[in-house]
């Protein structure tokens, strides 16, 4: 009686496990991948709500050839390095897509591991030229490029600033000094040689001696090429040593967190982003879905992040197919229509349409400028 009982447990547990393993291999997973963690957090947790947000809605409907949708994530905290552990790992687990990563620096690296496993890679954030300029057939972007970017700040120092002495400062990544070097082309194509041109290191808390050495070429205009956390430190200490100069810079300091912590020293700045993304009507739904499930408004890239999930998605299931190839040739070849409008790509995987304008921080807050 007992062997039959021990016999009688040991096929449920057989059954379980089988059950449990058919579960867990039953499941399409897609990689999400960013600075999910630390000083960028903010940014990472905009890639992270818009692809829950995509998977959740998919899901919802029933998921991916009759599997549901699981996301793995990916904590790349801006270091190219831990970008490409990220990578790694997900090519190991046998992700079928990656949306990710955020920060140029880490999702350059980790393209080629993405290649080299078969895995379609999307970037909804990651703008510099270099991404989709080195032919890979896995990558797309899904927001627009530096080079354009570049060329808005300067048009707008030169022709509505009209300022001639302009201070140029980075922060040595593959962002901030490749921003900084097309804003400085663009504004020596307009004549303008800038009077200062440095780097500073992320991370550190004292900028006022790059800030006192820049302060000599006395400048009208600072841009600066990097993200949020240092610029708000840029900003705070400019101020603090009487520095009246404007401060300008890219999508990486448009963030609810420059205006909210450098509070005074951030009016005036001016950022240069894409027009509103609240007034598109294709995101009207996205944006109402984060506010019902988070409580807030979404940030500079949780849409972007969105339709990267959703046309991985959506190439999945037009293809019948998780082979990387497919999906990237279905991904190029199609007219996408997405929360952030239609969208279509080129060869080299960039959108054909992705619009520059400029902001400014007024009263704390983001403001566009007609
Ligand atoms: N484009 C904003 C910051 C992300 C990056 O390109 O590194």
């Amino acid at each position: 009686m007992r062997r039959r009982w021990l016999s009688f447990w040991n096929t449920l547990a057989l059954i379980l496990l089988i059950a449990v393993h058919a579960h867990a291999a039953g499941t399409i997973k897609i990689g999400v991948a960013g600075p999910l963690t630390g000083d960028q957090g903010a940014l990472g947790q905009e890639l992270k709500n818009g692809a829950l947000i995509a998977v959740e809605e998919w899901n919802a409907k029933g998921g991916l050839l009759g599997q549901k949708i699981e996301i793995v994530w990916g904590d790349d905290q801006h270091d190219p390095k831990q970008a490409v552990a990220v990578a790694n790992k997900f090519v190991n687990e046998g992700v079928v897509g990656v949306v990710g990563h955020f920060n140029s620096s880490c999702s350059i690296p980790a393209s080629t591991t993405y290649r080299d496993g078969k895995v379609v890679q999307l970037t909804p954030a990651s703008t510099t030229p270099q991404f989709t300029e080195r032919g890979l057939w896995n990558v797309f972007r899904v927001c627009g490029r530096d080079d354009q970017q570049g060329g808005v700040a300067a048009n707008f120092i030169v022709r509505k600033l009209k300022k001639k002495r302009v201070a140029v400062l980075h922060d040595k990544t593959t962002y901030g000094q490749g921003l900084a070097d097309e804003t400085k082309r663009a504004l020596e194509q307009a004549g303008i040689k800038p009077v200062y041109y440095g780097g500073i290191t992320q991370g550190e808390k004292d900028y006022r001696p790059v800030l006192t050495a820049l302060r000599q070429s006395d400048p009208e205009v600072l841009f600066y090429g990097g993200i949020y956390p240092e610029a708000i430190l840029l900003t705070k200490q400019m101020r603090e040593l009487g520095m009246k100069t404007t401060f300008i810079s890219g999508d990486g300091v448009w963030a609810k967190e420059f205006p909210s912590i450098a509070g005074k020293a951030a009016e005036g700045a001016f950022i240069t982003f894409t027009p509103d993304q609240t007034k598109i009507k294709e995101a009207q739904g996205v944006i109402k879905r984060h506010k019902e499930k988070f409580g807030t408004g979404v940030g500079a890239y949780t849409v972007y992040s969105y339709v990267a999930a959703t046309l991985l998605l959506e190439a999945i299931a037009a293809t019948h197919s998780t082979d990387g190839v497919k999906i990237a040739d279905q991904i190029r070849k199609a007219k996408w229509k997405t929360a952030l409008g239609p969208i279509q790509f080129d060869r080299k995987g960039d959108v054909l349409v992705s619009p520059y304008v400029v902001w400014e921080v007024k009263d704390g807050k983001f403001v566009e400028l007609q």
